[in-house]
């Protein structure tokens, strides 16, 4: 497992972030004091829940070994989301600690009032010999949120073996050695960024890159630069990648193009991959990318192979995952790398399993040369940069709004983000025209929505299209949308 592994290649770089390079070693020693801090003085935090609100690289990294360390279940935090997301993430899990790097020490502080939460700062000085008692396979290490069709985001709580199996799994069908080195430009507190980049980088004796966050240019100098063997992102980052390599000088062009021709590999996911964007990500780099599907619930369920890459396609089933599909239909994914439960919430899970089957909600089809997406089963869940988000929660949010009657929230296509969230909005009689400028309701719901969530295109309307019981009929909502090249 990850922990009792983390002494080999101890020489190694582990990581590098904005500080340089930090080796196993020091990794390991300094996570192991870190979680000597989290459970000081003597203190048995066991299957407590410990938020990490760090930046990504050294601090995170270590912070997450650290909550294992101490045998704690790690609740890993977006420190850009709005204080109501935050609050809920902290309040569902129960937290009882928050490990942050001093540079969010002020939010911390207030998540850790609200909640009654310990905080402990990570600290570069903390060493110790990594503890000799380590957590069990099958205890919990791990609750994501993520959002669903019913209430707010849920957590997904997934345990040591479960995301050992997830790695193992990445390692066998990718070809993860310890030469490689790999930069992660995706959020923590997803499992597309933590587990497939970070941690199956750190199991394997690999190198990661943090650079904090996606900036194209910075992606295209880093794959330039030779430095890197693997690229793993969403379909919307390569859409960015292409676009600022078209702004780009003729000179930079040819230097991007090639050095990111050298990579071992590039992987898409975490939703639809265009084939216009795989060919064009071909003609600039000579790649073929490598797509595949997942989900927080399940890790990698479907995937093209290193040696067979279909366009449009997703792919077969990944090393110790098992599918059932009939023809065409929901697709049930089952396997050791698949989640425990959501976290308090036992109807829902029973809800979402058949006959010890994971129901995954996506619509599947079983194709000549792999498998296809064909989208998901509910309207009302929204796949954007990447990023999932309920329509309902956007519009529960939305209906407080002054100028706001009533709202309808659909995913409408766009060719950079995917889908774009797009608003239909029924006003008050009194509503100022004004308030009800796109411009105007994102800044009025950032500071309760994290930005996947602000309506990109917004329709104000004189009826909601509704169906004999009532109910808003969102397919009619999303034809009012007129298509656009790029909801920006
Ligand atoms: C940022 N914005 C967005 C999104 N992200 N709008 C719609 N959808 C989004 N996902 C807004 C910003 O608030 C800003 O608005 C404007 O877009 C441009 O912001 P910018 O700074 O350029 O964008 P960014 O912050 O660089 O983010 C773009 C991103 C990011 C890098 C594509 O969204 C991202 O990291 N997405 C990946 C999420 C992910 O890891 N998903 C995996 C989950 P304004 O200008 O008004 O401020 S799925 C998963 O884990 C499963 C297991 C799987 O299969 O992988
Ligand atoms: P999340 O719940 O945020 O982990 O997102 C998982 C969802 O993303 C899946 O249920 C799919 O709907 C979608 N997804 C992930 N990978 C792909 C892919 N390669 N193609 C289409 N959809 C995908």
């Amino acid at each position: 497992m990850l922990l009792d592994g983390l002494d080999t290649f101890t020489d190694r770089v582990a990581l590098l972030d904005s500080e340089g390079t930090m080796s196993r070693l020091s990794l390991l020693e300094g996570s192991a004091g870190l979680g000597e801090a989290l459970c000081a003085p003597n203190v048995d935090r066991r299957g407590e829940r410990i938020a990490i609100l760090c930046r990504p690289g050294r601090e995170f990294t270590s912070a997450i070994l650290a909550v294992w360390w101490s045998g704690a279940i790690a609740v890993p935090l977006h420190p850009e989301h709005p204080v109501p997301e935050l609050d809920h993430v902290v309040g569902d899990a129960r937290c009882s600690v928050i490990v942050a790097s001093p540079v969010h020490a002020e939010l911390a502080r207030q998540l850790a009032t609200t909640h009654d939460l310990r905080l402990v700062l990570t600290d570069p000085t903390l060493r110790s010999e990594p503890p000799r008692r380590r957590p069990e396979a099958e205890d919990d290490a791990l609750i994501v949120y993520t959002s669903g069709t019913t209430g707010r985001p849920k957590g997904v709580v997934h345990t040591h073996r479960s995301l050992e199996a997830q790695m193992t799994s990445m390692i066998e069908a990718w070809q993860w050695t310890a030469e490689d080195r790999t930069i992660c430009v995706l959020p923590l507190h997803h499992v597309h960024g933590l587990v497939n980049v970070t941690l199956t980088a750190l199991r394997c004796g690999a190198m990661c890159e943090s650079p904090g966050g996606f900036d194209a240019v910075h992606v295209w100098n880093r794959l330039a630069s030779g430095d890197l063997t693997v690229f793993m992102a969403v379909p919307t980052i390569y859409a960015r990648l292409i676009t600022a390599w078209e702004d780009a000088e003729s000179d930079i062009r040819t230097r991007w193009s090639e050095g990111a021709g050298r990579l071992r590999l590039m992987v898409s996911g975490s939703a639809a991959l265009p084939v216009s964007v795989l060919e064009r990500w071909r003609e600039l780099t000579g790649q073929v990318l490598l797509e595949r599907y997942g989900m927080t619930e399940v890790g990698m369920a479907l995937s093209n192979t290193l040696e067979r890459r279909v366009p449009g396609h997703v792919g077969w089933p990944m090393p110790g995952v098992e599918i059932r599909l009939d023809e065409e239909g929901e697709l049930l994914v089952r396997g050791p790398q698949v989640f425990d439960r959501y976290w308090r919430r036992p109807s829902e899970t029973s809800a979402a399993f058949e006959d010890g089957w994971f129901r995954t909600g996506d619509v599947a089809k079983i194709a000549p040369n792999g498998h296809r997406l064909l989208g998901r089963a509910s309207i009302d869940i929204i796949k954007t940069g990447g990023e999932k988000v309920s329509a309902l929660e956007i519009e529960e949010c939305f209906r407080e709004h002054p100028a706001v009657a009533e709202c309808a929230v659909v995913g409408v296509p766009d060719r950079t983000w995917g889908e774009a969230v797009a608003m239909a909005i029924l006003p008050t009689s009194d509503a100022d025209p004004a308030a009800l400028e796109v411009d105007e309701l994102r800044d009025w719901g950032r500071s309760r929505l994290s930005a996947p969530k602000l309506p990109r295109r917004v329709l104000v309307v004189e009826a909601l299209p509704r169906n004999a019981l009532g109910k808003v009929v969102k397919t009619e909502v999303a034809e009012r949308f007129q298509p656009s090249g790029d909801g920006g």
